[in-house]
């Protein structure tokens, strides 16, 4: 397992210098963030990038993400071009000497939360999500956390409209005309594919959601079964639906080496379905990271591993789930629960 932690390039308010210091990382998860979607990343942006993380000490093998264009998952004529522009991306990253591809296939909104400094009872604040707050949303005013700077107002009215023609299996057919294109220049280029799933693991706003479960998750594998079509685990996304059981997903897709990265994060969920972000350890909530690490132990994983999102602690300010305090503690602890099952600790 190969511990990782998600930095945001030179603009994240946490440093280099201060990520280095968290005990047991292997390497950097980023992505080439001046590049706008449906564009080839420059040999020399991802290779400056990479200089830079290595310079630090630390490696940089894994990229989160590279962003599926809306006209390809919408299935519009432009996908031929941004389709190849994808493979030329990826040919940029294996020559790079990158092992392993995030990316998702949610609609128009990647992941989706009503609150982000919802203030725990320590005093902590963290994200939050409640289906009553996305009931009483006007579609046609919306206004989502953490998104509402990413579209202009007209800009999402029109992609929104132009996803009603895309339903489930319309997107499911969009997702198979992308990966049939995308899985071989992978393989070519050395790299493995890793979808992240739906966050929530729900149908939001009307849009449709693909990849949400167990059978989601079987279907996507089997549209072109090669090492190169795996997944990204992400134990917060799936673990929003308490029908999801995450140590028998690890078990299940690890145990045949799909998953090529595996996200570890907390989640407490109620019995509605609502629900909000822990720190990491189990007794924080929902999910029992003890069962699941030790899943991924017996699986021999050996793929990358980060502590994902992180609550806003000891009046850190910052990217809403990506400060430095909370994920370090998160690598830790994960780090910690490795090393006892390494030694056979019980
Ligand atoms: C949220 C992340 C997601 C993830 C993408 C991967 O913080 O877990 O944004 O990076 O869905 O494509």
């Amino acid at each position: 397992m190969k511990m990782s932690f998600r930095w945001y390039g030179p603009a994240d308010p946490v440093p280099l210098e201060y990520i280095r210091q968290i005990p047991g990382l292997h390497g950097i998860v980023s992505a080439v963030y001046d590049v706008p979607p449906g564009e080839v990343w420059p040999l020399d942006n991802i290779m400056r990038l990479k200089e830079l993380i290595e310079w630090h000490g630390l490696k940089f093998e894994v990229v989160e993400s590279v962003p599926v264009h809306e006209d390809i998952k919408m299935g519009l004529p432009a996908r031929e071009r941004l389709i190849d522009n994808y493979c030329q991306t990826l040919r940029h990253l294996g020559q790079c000497g990158l092992k392993v591809v995030c990316y998702n296939f949610m609609p128009v909104f990647d992941w989706t939360r009503t609150v982000l400094d919802r203030r725990l009872e320590d005093g902590s604040t963290t994200l939050a999500y409640d289906q009553a707050a996305i009931d009483k949303m006007d579609p046609a005013n919306l206004s989502l956390p953490g998104w509402d700077a990413s579209y202009k107002a007209d800009e999402l009215k029109t992609l929104l409209a132009a996803y009603a023609a895309v339903d489930e299996e319309k997107l499911w057919a969009n997702l198979e005309f992308f990966l049939k294109r995308v899985i071989p220049a992978a393989e070519e280029a050395g790299l493995k594919m890793a979808i992240h799933p739906d966050d929530p693991p729900r149908t939001i706003l009307g849009l449709p959601r693909i990849i949400k479960n167990r059978r989601d998750l079987e279907r996507l594998v089997s549209i072109v079964p090669s090492p190169a079509n795996g997944l990204t685990l992400c134990s917060g996304s799936l673990g929003a639906d308490i029908g999801n059981n995450l140590v028998s997903l690890v078990r299940e897709f690890a145990g045949r080496g799909l998953v090529h990265f595996a996200h570890m994060r907390n989640v407490k969920v109620n019995v509605d379905g609502d629900f909000h972000e822990t720190a990491h350890l189990s007794s924080a909530g929902s999910l029992d990271m003890a069962a699941i690490m030790m899943e991924y132990y017996t699986a021999g994983f050996d793929g990358y591993m980060r502590p994902d999102h992180g609550r806003m602690i000891w009046g850190e300010t910052g990217r809403p789930g990506y400060g430095l305090y909370d994920r370090a503690l998160g690598a830790v602890y994960l780090n910690g629960l490795w090393e006892g099952l390494a030694k056979g600790l019980s």
